[in-house]
Formats: structure tokens, C-alpha cells, sequence
């Protein structure tokens, strides 16, 4: 997993390598951190250089920006020549206005195939197939190699999931390889150096194959699909070889290889694992293999980091409950697998099942929040010492297990083996309330187990989708904990390819059903969950102020408000309710009190889609001017206008009443800018009686009434309009609607409904993930507005920070980071018994920084210097106090 950088360490100027660091075409975005020791320090200009040897020697130099007069460290494009199987090392220099000067240590980058024509090889598929849901095949073949090579490469992927082996070895550790793309539109490859697999003499290569997402069984039971993008499994390599003197020489897929079968006699994502281990070492070459057909132009070297285990964890509790069968805790909701240590007679059997929480007495799994998947192990025993096993082809969500011994065998040891995509961790929160810490916790490990290569809505029953909805309203949640930048790239990537003719974006991406239309008709285009190809590229710009992902996607955002304006000539959607028809939208989904038609809110759906609507066309009206796009910008912004209008028009009354009394319709219209001025301070109040009126269970009178996609936005909108108060009270209820309760139910990981689990123990009996993240959304604001940790909305990415906390007595001690393209910014606050804030935050050199303090703050003092009238004014300012790069402390009184 990669490591957070320590706190508080001095760093010296660090490079940030793409990510991941191999290419298939000229990496953009290079960037660095300045040294933490350069705060009262600005650069003033830089140099790039690059070379194909990491000493830089004159002959390697390939590239070099020249002495660039700039105090710009982030968004350098590569634009030197490029060759196809070639590492780059990069290094810069920094110039400081005050004399300084840094130089960094080398990083690197590498390039894969630059276009199809360097893509060597056949796709081929194994001869041996049974067809799906079968006994996995393998291909495979021997070579020979006059002596160990300097250098090697293997590029590879799959028709469905591989697991290679070279001279019995597994290549690299990665998990369920090569994720999940929109395969027949883009396939992505990988990239391992298995220099130290080869050997002088004789060396083969095996490649298992598991039928994974590609063609085993996907969607729930109703709409069941097998063979969703082929019905052959197959795969794609090139070991590439370079010698001492530089010549290169290739073994690649093509019909010499051979083929046969593996151990693994089953698998699927929602099935498991079937594996006898008494074939190992027997399945070996019976047939050949075809080639099949492959478009080389779709393959795309792999997008994000890929998938990896994380640490793995040992049960809390493990106990008998019958002959051979024990039941294990390991504590922790997680998505991955398990690996089981075992020792007995050749033939003996393992089953091993799963399950999130235990039945109500505790004594045995409820995996009923798996529904149709049978996520089941079962392992056959080879015999003879101890034996390891760790399913090959297959995840699942869980934190209990059942392991059920047939035969003379005995369980030595099992681990839980959390898988997660390796993204770089960005985030660190703690503050004072237990309960508020382990939310934080909660939503980390749903983010873990549901970022496997696609943002997933739960990692468990028979759906582990890339339900857009839900990476939509968590994107900016996970942005704060995780780089995710690789990875919404490549998944809008995906969206994208998945796009239909009239813009309509799919409700799941990847979308399995794409070639199977009749099995979901109109599986596209509901508002909040399509509106993901605005928000998610929005996001990623906010975090990383990357130009291109707003380039990228803006045609598709267009055609998005296409397919929306085709809808609605009058401005205001009127979706139909049928999920089969065309323009379909789920709403404020799970909301708790709403009305039983589909799991569903009672904010009307022509207001919550003409709500986003709106807010995408201003979207792309924004991206469209950060681009230059002047015609599209007017358009949408005139476009804007119009909806607005009719939204006014049509769901506000006369007397300034919102049309739906609902929670979340005062959030979505005030999250838009929807509420005209005059009616401001009206529907303030009436939202607070929103809020209010449910009354009952909680607090007297406050009771939180959202679903899904309005809780999202349900804190930020609060702070918004100055209702903090009314925000902390929400996050602080501790029965159910509210985000406590779970935790006090001893939730390890975010539930998908409020009651996952009722006051007496009963487990909800539908909507009962316990590992969904979209309520976790909340931690959003924890770090923007708790700490303060923000990106100006007018310069985003960090370069320019808005620092602007909200304190709250009862979290003291709070605190929070985020690490940045430019290094780390700290925030956190004290209160001291006399109601006096102490608040210090530190941001990192080669930034600017405002300071915005909340309303009422008095008696400001910064770094021990009382601020004047006119810094006091400024810092309560909407414009902030400008404050420099380092750490600085602040302290103050609230207003009572
Ligand atoms: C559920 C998914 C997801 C939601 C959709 C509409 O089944 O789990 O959370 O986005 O439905």
C-alpha cells in the first residue's frame, strides 16, 4: 500500500510521478512539491530535464525545458520524443527569489506501446475452454534463453481475469487483473519487469484465465447475465527481452502456445472459488489455442494503479460451532478475500462461507445482504504438510466467515486480505468524539472495498456496479482521503465509451447490459446518476486543477445536456416512473420516510432532475469557459438561465414555498442557487422546519429525512446558508436516521439504509448493504468545513487555498490534512474552557492562502500578533485575509 508521508518532517523538492508511472503516450501533468523549508521562499523559475539513463549523462539527455521563468510547480507536459519500451527519468531544479536553489532526485516514468503497431501478439483463447462457469483454462509455453536477459518486460492481459506465471512463479501481486473497462472499447494492459523470473536455459510462461467480469455471471438473478462482452475467454502477452549488448527479442501470444486447465474448477465475481488442489502441477498442456479476434487499437495501458491486498488482518474471535466447523470475526467489514493455512489428508474438503454481520443470537452468518450471490469457497486438499490457499479469480464483501472441514484436515490459520485499488492515501482526520472518528473510519475502509478498479456501490451481494450515482455524490468524499484522479479518469474513460447515440449515460459503468439491451431497456440517463459525467470531472478539477479532464469530458457533457434538453423543451423535466423508460431517474434514493414507490423519497422526481438538470448545464457552461470554448459556454449559460427560470417557475409558488416541503428539496435548491434572493431568509426558515417537523426519536423536533443524494449535500448546504449549528446537530443524532446510530451498532464500514440493523437487532431484509458508501459522503465536510481545508472554487487545485473552519466545541480537539499536488495542508482547532479557539493550520510553500473566519469571530490574534481592524474585517471577510505559505496559529473568541 503506499505510505502517507510522515508528519511533521522537513521534505526536500519531491517530484510527483505519474501515476501509474507506465505510458502509452507523453505524460502531462508533472509536477513537485517545493522543500517545507521554502515557505518564505518563492520560486521563480524551474528547469525539467530528461533522460534515459537516471545519471543524466550527456549522451541520455533527451529533453529539457530550459531555464523556464515561472512560480508554477504543477502541470508540466512532456513534449520531447518518445520510444516505445523506454523508462525516462526526470529531474527538476528550482530557482528562489530569495537565491535558493533546489534540485530534486530523479523519478521515472516508462513507456509501454505507443500504437497498436507495437502491440506484438495474439489474442488467444485456450482450446480447453469449457465455456463460462466452468473449469478455469490456461495457456502456455516454453522457450529458451541463451542467457539471463539485462532486461524484461511482460505486457499482458486478458479476455476476462489472468494470473500469470513464469517458471511457476506469479507475476507481480496485483488482483483481479486487468480490472474492469468497457472491454470491447478499451482494454487495458499491464505492465510487469520479470527480469529476475527469467533464467539462462529453459523458461515457460502459464497464464490462468478466469471468466471474472467479462463473462461470468453479472447483475442480480432478474436480469442475470453471463457472457456480457464475449463468450471466450483469452488473453494477450509479449515478454520482451533485451540483452547486455540492446537487442531485443520477444515471445509472444500466438498459436504455438499451448493449452490446458487449472485447480481452479470454478469461479466467478458472486459465485466464488471451486479449487482442487490436487491438480496442481496436472493440468498441463492437452490442447492448442485460437486466435481471436482483438481490435489492437482498443488496448490502453492500465489507466490507475491497479488493484492490491491491503495488510490482512487476524480474526478478533474464532470458535467452534459444530464438528469442524468454526466461525470467525476478523472485526472489520471488508471487500477481498480470505487466505486459509491448512494441514491434512490429500482429498479432504474446505468450504468457507461468508457474510457481513451474524444472525441475531450470534451463533452463525447472515449473509442475507448477499442475495443472489453464493459467495462460496471450496477448496479440495493436496496433502501432505501444510497448504495454503487464497482464491484466485474471485473477491467478496465480508467480515465473518464459516469454515466447514469434510475429512481429515485441520484450519492452522485464516486472514481476512482487505483488497483496495492502490491509489495514494491524502487524507488524515481525528477530533475528539469516538463515535465521529470511527465514521471517518467507516467510510476509508468503504472506500477501500469499494474502489476495486471501478467505484463500486457495495463490494458484497449481486450487483458490485459502477452505479454512477453513487461514485457521484461520494467523489468529492474520496477525493479528500485518496488521489483518485487516475482513477475517475479512467472510469469516465469508460463512461464515455458507454455513452449512447442520444447522450444518455449508462446507470452502471462499465455497462455490462451493452450488448444485451433487451436484457435492461433504458438502463441510462437518470438525473444525480448520469449527471456523473458533469460532477466527477468537476471534482477531479477542483482537487488537481487538471485542465484536461475537463477537455476531455466536455464533449460528452455536452451531448449529456443533449439528451436531457431533448427531454425538456419547456426547462423542467418531467421524468417518467417506469425504470424501462427513457429518462427514468431514481430520486433521492433510500430517503427514510418517503413515500414506498421504489425505495423512494417524497421529493418529486421532476424537481430533483430539473434540480440537476440545471446544475450541469451551469457545469458545462463553467468547464466550457476554463477551455475557451466561448460558444459552448454561451450556450449553456443562456441555457442555464432558462432552466432556472422554469424551475422557479414551476416548483416555487408565489408566496416563496418550494413545491416539495422535503429536506432534501430545500437542499437541492439551495445547493443551486435556485431560491431567489427574496425568498432567501423565507425558505431558511422553512427548511429549518423541514428539519424540525419530523421530530420524534431524536433530539426534540430534529430528525434527518434524506436519501441518498441530498445527504451528500445535506451539511455542506446547511454551512452554505449558515445554519452550522443545526448541521452539527444532525451529525450528532445517535439513533436512526443519522449517521451514529450505525456506529453505535458497531458498523465497521457505511450501511446503505439508515436502519441496516433496527433498535432491536433485526437486520433490514432489503437495501441492506453494510458496505455502501454513499451515505459516507459526510466526510466531505469534515475536512472542508470542520477543518477548513478548501480549493478556490476560482483557482482550483490547491495552488490557491481557502482556509475556512467552522468550530465546534464539542469535537475539540479536532484536526485534518490533505496532501495536495503541492505538499500537505494541515488544519486543526482547540477550545479551550473559556470558549477560546486556537486554530493552526499549515499550507505548503509555492501556495496562497485566504483566511476566512466564521461570522462572530472576535478578539483575533495570528502567530501571536493581535490582527488590526482592517486584517480583523478581511479575514471575516467573503474575500479572506490573504495569509502566507507555513504554519501559522490563530487564535479567537466566538460570539456566544
Ligand atoms: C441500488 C444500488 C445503488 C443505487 C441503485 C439505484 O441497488 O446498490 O446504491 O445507486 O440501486
Amino acid at each position: 500500500m503506499s505510505e502517507t508521508k510522515p508528519e511533521g518532517e522537513e521534505m526536500p523538492l519531491t517530484l510527483i510521478a505519474p501515476q501509474p508511472p507506465v505510458v502509452d503516450a507523453a505524460p502531462k501533468n508533472l509536477g513537485w512539491h517545493l522543500p517545507t523549508d521554502w515557505s518564505a521562499q518563492r520560486q521563480i523559475a524551474y528547469e525539467l530535464e530528461v533522460a534515459t539513463t537516471s545519471d543524466f549523462a550527456a549522451g541520455s539527455m533527451v529533453w529539457t525545458t530550459g531555464r523556464v521563468v515561472s512560480d508554477s510547480s504543477q502541470h508540466v507536459d512532456y513534449q520531447g520524443p518518445l520510444s516505445a519500451h523506454q523508462r525516462y527519468y526526470w529531474r527538476v531544479r528550482i530557482w528562489g527569489d530569495a537565491g535558493a536553489e533546489a534540485s530534486s532526485e530523479p523519478a521515472w516514468f516508462e513507456t509501454a506501446k505507443l500504437s497498436a503497431a507495437d502491440c506484438r501478439g495474439e489474442m488467444i483463447g485456450p482450446q480447453t475452454d469449457p465455456g463460462a462457469e466452468k473449469q478455469a483454462p490456461s495457456v502456455a509455453k516454453r522457450f529458451t534463453l541463451a542467457s539471463k536477459p539485462a532486461s524484461a518486460r511482460l505486457y499482458i492481459t486478458s479476455f476476462g481475469i489472468f494470473r500469470c506465471f513464469i517458471n511457476g512463479l506469479r507475476v507481480g501481486a496485483d488482483e483481479l487483473t486487468p480490472g474492469w473497462t468497457s472491454y470491447r472499447e478499451r482494454l487495458g494492459y499491464l505492465t510487469y519487469d520479470i527480469a529476475e523470473h527469467l533464467q539462462a536455459g529453459d523458461n515457460s510462461i502459464e497464464v490462468w484465465l478466469g471468466d471474472g467480469w467479462y463473462r461470468g455471471e453479472i447483475c442480480w438473478p432478474a436480469h442475470r447475465i453471463v457472457n456480457a462482452y464475449g463468450d471466450r475467454v483469452g488473453c494477450l502477452a509479449e515478454l520482451r527481452m533485451v540483452d547486455e549488448a540492446g537487442t531485443a527479442r520477444s515471445v509472444v501470444t500466438d498459436s504455438s502456445w499451448t493449452s490446458g486447465l487449472t485447480p481452479v474448477l470454478m469461479s466467478g465475481i458472486y459465485p466464488g472459488e471451486i479449487y482442487d488442489a490436487r491438480l496442481e502441477g496436472e493440468t498441463g498442456p492437452v490442447g492448442g489455442v485460437d486466435v481471436l479476434p482483438l481490435d489492437k487499437s482498443t488496448l490502453v495501458a492500465q489507466e490507475a494503479p491497479p488493484i492490491r491486498e491491503l495488510p490482512h488482518l487476524q480474526p478478533v474471535d474464532q470458535r467452534s460451532i459444530g464438528p469442524g466447523v468454526t466461525l470467525v470475526d476478523f472485526g472489520q467489514n471488508v471487500a477481498g478475500a480470505v487466505k486459509l493455512t491448512l494441514s491434512g489428508e490429500r482429498g479432504a474438503t474446505v468450504r468457507v462461507n461468508f457474510a457481513e454481520i451474524l444472525d441475531a443470537e450470534g451463533k452463525d452468518l447472515n449473509s442475507t445482504s448477499f442475495r443472489g450471490a453464493k459467495v462460496q469457497l471450496d477448496y479440495t486438499l493436496k496433502g501432505g504438510g501444510e497448504e495454503s490457499y487464497q482464491p484466485v479469480f474471485t473477491f467478496m464483501g465480508f467480515r465473518h466467515a464459516r469454515v466447514t472441514i469434510t475429512g481429515q484436515a485441520r484450519l492452522v490459520s485464516i486472514e481476512s486480505v482487505p483488497f483496495t485499488s492502490d491509489l495514494v492515501e491524502t487524507g488524515s482526520f481525528s477530533c475528539s468524539n469516538p463515535l465521529i472518528n470511527r465514521l471517518h473510519e467507516n467510510a476509508r475502509w468503504s472506500l477501500r472495498g469499494n474502489f476495486l478498479d471501478v467505484p463500486m456501490d457495495c463490494p458484497q451481494r449481486d450487483e458490485r456496479l459502477g452505479w454512477t450515482g453513487d461514485a457521484q455524490i461520494f467523489s468529492p468524499t474520496a477525493s479528500y482521503l485518496r488521489d483518485t484522479a487516475p482513477f475517475f479518469r479512467k472510469w469516465l474513460r469508460d463512461m464515455v465509451a458507454d455513452q449512447r447515440e442520444d447522450g444518455a449515460i449508462s446507470h452502471v459503468v462499465p455497462h455490462p447490459n451493452r450488448y444485451h439491451e433487451a436484457n435492461m431497456p433504458n438502463f441510462y440517463g437518470s438525473a444525480c446518476w448520469g449527471d456523473a459525467i458533469c460532477a466527477v470531472p468537476w471534482t477531479v478539477w477542483t482537487f488537481t486543477g487538471d485542465r484536461d479532464i475537463l477537455a476531455e469530458n466536455l464533449p460528452a457533457m455536452v451531448r449529456w445536456i443533449g439528451y436531457l434538453t431533448s427531454m425538456s423543451p419547456d426547462g423542467v423535466r418531467h421524468p417518467p416512473t417506469r425504470i424501462v423508460e427513457r429518462g427514468f431517474t431514481f430520486g433521492d434514493w433510500v430517503q427514510p420516510q418517503g413515500s414506498t414507490v421504489k425505495p423512494n423519497p417524497n421529493t418529486g422526481d421532476d424537481f430533483v432532475a430539473t434540480a440537476y438538470y440545471f446544475a450541469s448545464t451551469r457545469t458545462v457552461a463553467r468547464a466550457a469557459r476554463i477551455l475557451g470554448e466561448t460558444a459552448i459556454a454561451e450556450q449553456h449559460e443562456a441555457l442555464a438561465d432558462k432552466i432556472k427560470a422554469a424551475f422557479q417557475r414551476e416548483f416555487i409558488t408565489p408566496t416563496g414555498r418550494l413545491l416539495y416541503n422535503s429536506q432534501g428539496a430545500y437542499v437541492f435548491a439551495f445547493a443551486n442557487d435556485l431560491i431567489p434572493e427574496q425568498w432567501h431568509d423565507k425558505a431558511i426558515e422553512d427548511f429549518k422546519r423541514a428539519i424540525y417537523r419530523t421530530g420524534g426519536l431524536n433530539e426534540p423536533g430534529l430528525q434527518l429525512g434524506t436519501g441518498i443524494i441530498a445527504t451528500a449535500q445535506l451539511l455542506p448546504t446547511l454551512s452554505k446558508i449558515g445554519l452550522h449549528d443545526i448541521a452539527i446537530k444532525l451529525l450528532l443524532v445517535e439513533t436512526s436516521p443519522g449517521w451514529l446510530y450505525q456506529v453505535k451498532r458497531g458498523a465497521t464500514t457505511i450501511w446503505e439504509r439508515w436502519d441496516g440493523i433496527d433498535l432491536e437487532g433485526t437486520p433490514a431484509t432489503s437495501m441492506n448493504s453494510y458496505n455502501h458508501y454513499a451515505y459516507g459522503a459526510v466526510v466531505y465536510w469534515f475536512y472542508h468545513h470542520l477543518a477548513g481545508i478548501q480549493a478556490d472554487p476560482q483557482a482550483p487545485g490547491f495552488g490557491s487555498i481557502i482556509i475556512a473552519p467552522e468550530f465546534h466545541a464539542e469535537l475539540a480537539p479536532l484536526q485534518a490534512s490533505h496532501d495536495t499536488r503541492y505538499g500537505r495542508i494541515e488544519a486543526g482547532w482547540q477550545v479551550d474552557n473559556e470558549g477560546r479557539v486556537t486554530y493552526s493550520f499549515t499550507t505548503p510553500p509555492g501556495t496562497k492562502a485566504r483566511l476566512k473566519l466564521p461570522a462572530g469571530a472576535a478578539d483575533i490574534t495570528m502567530d501571536d500578533r493581535a490582527l488590526s481592524r482592517e486584517e480583523a474585517a478581511r479575514s471575516l471577510s467573503q474575500e479572506g485575509l490573504p495569509v502566507s505559505p507555513g504554519r501559522r496559529t490563530v487564535t479567537l473568541r466566538l460570539a456566544a
